[in-house]
């Protein structure tokens, strides 16, 4: 058990977190740059590119075939790290969560107030008529989904190459700017614009939880190398 972050938390009023795909790797969600990780598989274009706007765009089946063997994980759980947050945010010591995951554990935790930079595997809309489709719908089609008007249906989904939501990036900058606290966890902090939001925070309670090293470890007030869904269980 680390104390002082112990301490820290029980002392803040204003806590945000801002995390990535690690948050959800202890739900049996891969992540991309660890060992194990997306990234290290091997496919026929690297996943940088197949996940990217113009990729969609011309090889939509090649897309949905890579996105729904290896980015949408219907039965995943949230884990002890989603269910903490969703907790402290209920007791009014957490503004919010700024993630870089799309895949709504946060939510199915109970988090309300989550900023999701990329986007979100749950929704889906035809780029023709805009309706909406949940992932279930995704799921049962056969290759690239189509919606009833005919149109292709795109995840609503930030890829590479495409803007970030700006109401999205104003409630994630309003939130980081007002903390008392910032907890980074399970990001490399390697995808930008995203990981410069947390140059926002100007308090003296930055904390890093993440299993490998980060460009940002030696600007956070406490580092903790451990597993985040461990470390939060303990909390
Ligand atoms: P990343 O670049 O794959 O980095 C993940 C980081 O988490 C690595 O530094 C790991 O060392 C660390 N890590 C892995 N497991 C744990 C753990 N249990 N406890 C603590 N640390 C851990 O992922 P980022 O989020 O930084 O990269 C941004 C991309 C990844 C975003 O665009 C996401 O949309 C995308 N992504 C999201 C998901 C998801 O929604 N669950 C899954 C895979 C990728």
């Amino acid at each position: 058990m680390n104390e002082t972050l112990k301490q820290w938390v029980k002392e803040s009023r204003r806590i945000v977190f801002f995390g990535g795909a690690g948050v959800s790797t202890e739900s049996g969600i891969p992540d991309f740059r660890s060992q194990d990780g997306l990234y290290n598989m091997k496919y026929k274009y690297p996943p940088e590119t197949i996940i990217s706007h113009p990729f969609f765009m011309r090889n939509t089946a090649e897309f949905y075939r890579f996105y729904k063997d290896k980015m949408l994980f219907p039965d995943a759980q949230p884990n002890a790290a989603h269910m903490k947050l969703a907790q402290w945010e209920a007791e009014g010591k957490l503004l919010g969560v700024v993630t870089q995951n799309i895949d709504g554990l946060h939510q199915a935790a109970g988090s309300k107030k989550v900023y999701e930079l990329h986007g979100s595997v749950l929704r889906n809309y035809c780029m023709h008529c805009g309706k909406f489709y949940d992932l279930d719908y995704i799921m049962k089609s056969d290759g690239v989904p189509k919606c009833e008007c005919g149109g292709t249906i795109k995840p609503d989904v930030v890829l590479y190459g495409e803007n970030l939501d700006n109401d999205v990036v104003n409630g994630a900058v309003n939130a980081i700017s007002q903390a008392d606290m910032l907890i980074i966890g399970g990001t490399s902090l390697a995808v930008y614009p995203a990981a410069g939001l947390i140059d926002l925070y100007r308090g003296n309670r930055l904390v890093l939880v993440n299993l490998s090293t980060t460009p940002q470890d030696s600007r956070a007030d406490l580092v903790i190398h451990e597993r985040i869904g461990q470390v939060f269980a303990e909390l």
